[in-house]
């Protein structure tokens, strides 16, 4: 991707948050020198160009980069963070499209291939009644076996049973996937599971959006532009979801810019996306394990710039499964305002050799946040504010 077609997405609109505050003026000059046009805009609150991601990529003043995010954050959400109590449910690990980049998936000849049944996905729903669950995240391979009736029948049995729980399921891959074996269009498709239960999507599948590395490490997937599509027309069903990007493998800081503002320029088309999570590509057992992933600095740095660039997104997430705990506090300082949340069970990233825990209980993650001096919130999935720890 060249610098030339990044430009054609960039615009200088002001963002009604636009106010230089006092403070503001005497903190620029302490940005290294190749921030402080960018510092201007963010305090301005001008929308930040292609060129400008180039440029924040590109530094090495991080904590310039980190204050610059944090402004924005505040502005956007002041001192909360928030979390979810939710569980992960990973039906299947059969995928046809075998992604470079991915441990979970299997054969179906696979020894560890599985496919949870309608009762075992209800057993492990049941595990968390009485802890206050208010989201089921599932999400799993495109398995060829599974006919549409397994998706309709698995919404409903989680809606009848848990009617207060919101079901965030099925990436923009997986969508694209239903319609296919359906013989739906997308819309179609989406509005049967929408009747089944489904009331939101995750932001899964996206990877990078660059054509050229999509080839190197996922060339069975969807193409960026149909993720983006696919989104669109969950959008326009009135559906939020969120959206993701998978960093630290083939890609650079073009792709990284032209990602983010491909998200941006739908975000302004539909408002439909809730949060941005940058995924951090972990190596272990996959096809491209001789990569090394991405450092702690670059995670950070990441997580910053994609809330500086993001300027309409209202959330930044930092998924603590994939960071770390230590880091996903950290970053609540450098424009992260959510981190997901209790967990409970994943399998994608722990099979590409994470070492962070399965879970978190609610205790934990109101401790990680008050010691990184925010107010804990407790939020449902739309971000509609449950409890406020203060
Ligand atoms: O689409 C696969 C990624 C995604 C690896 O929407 C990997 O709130 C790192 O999208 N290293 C699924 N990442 C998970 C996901 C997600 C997670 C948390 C919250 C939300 C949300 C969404 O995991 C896949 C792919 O991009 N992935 N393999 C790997 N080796
Ligand atoms: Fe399948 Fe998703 Fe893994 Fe790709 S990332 S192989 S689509 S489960």
């Amino acid at each position: 991707m060249d610098a030339g077609a990044l430009g054609l997405i960039s615009s200088q609109t002001p963002t009604p948050e636009a106010e230089r505050c006092a403070w503001g003026e005497k903190f620029i000059p302490y940005l290294s020198s190749d921030l402080r046009d960018i510092g201007g805009k963010v305090l301005d609150g001008v929308r930040l160009s292609a060129k400008d991601g180039l440029a924040l990529f590109h530094s090495q003043d991080l904590l310039g980069i980190g204050s610059l995010a944090n402004i924005v954050r505040e502005r956007k959400n002041g001192q909360a963070a928030y979390f979810v109590i939710n569980r992960h449910i990973n039906y299947t690990n059969i995928c046809r499209n075998r992604c470079r980049f991915c441990a979970f998936s299997c054969d179906e000849s696979d020894e560890d291939a599985y496919t949870l049944s309608l009762d075992d996905i209800l057993a492990k729903a049941e595990e968390m009644s009485g802890v206050g669950l208010t989201e089921f995240h599932i999400v799993g391979g495109l398995n060829p076996k599974l006919p549409f009736s397994y998706y309709l029948e698995m919404l409903s049995a989680l809606r009848e049973r848990f009617p207060e729980v919101h079901i965030q399921a099925f990436t923009a891959v997986e969508i694209d996937f239903l319609a296919e074996i359906s013989g739906l269009t997308v819309r179609e498709a989406l509005a049967e599971l929408v009747d089944a239960g489904l009331t939101s999507l995750p932001g899964g599948g996206a990877e990078i959006f660059s054509p050229i590395v999509r080839r190197e490490i996922c060339p069975e997937k969807i193409s960026g532009e149909r993720w983006l599509e696919v989104m669109r027309e969950a959008h326009q069903l009135g559906l939020y979801t969120n959206a993701t990007m998978l960093y630290g493998h083939l890609e650079n800081e073009y792709d990284w810019v032209e990602h983010l503002l491909q998200l941006r320029q739908l975000q302004d088309e539909t408002g439909g996306f809730l949060a941005f999570i940058p995924l951090a590509f972990h190596p272990k057992h996959t096809d491209i394990s001789w990569l090394s992933g991405a450092t702690g600095y670059q995670d950070i740095k990441m997580l910053a710039i994609s809330r500086l660039l993001l300027d309409n997104f209202p959330h930044i997430k930092a998924f603590w499964i994939m960071l770390g705990t230590k880091l996903a506090q950290v970053s609540l300082g450098f424009g992260v305002d959510d981190l997901d949340g209790t967990v409970v069970e994943e399998h994608i990233t722990h099979a590409a050799g994470a070492e962070t825990a399965q879970a978190l209980s609610k205790q934990e993650l109101i401790r990680l946040i008050v010691e990184a001096g925010r107010v804990p919130v407790e939020r449902d999935t739309l971000y509609q504010k449950l409890t406020s720890y203060k």
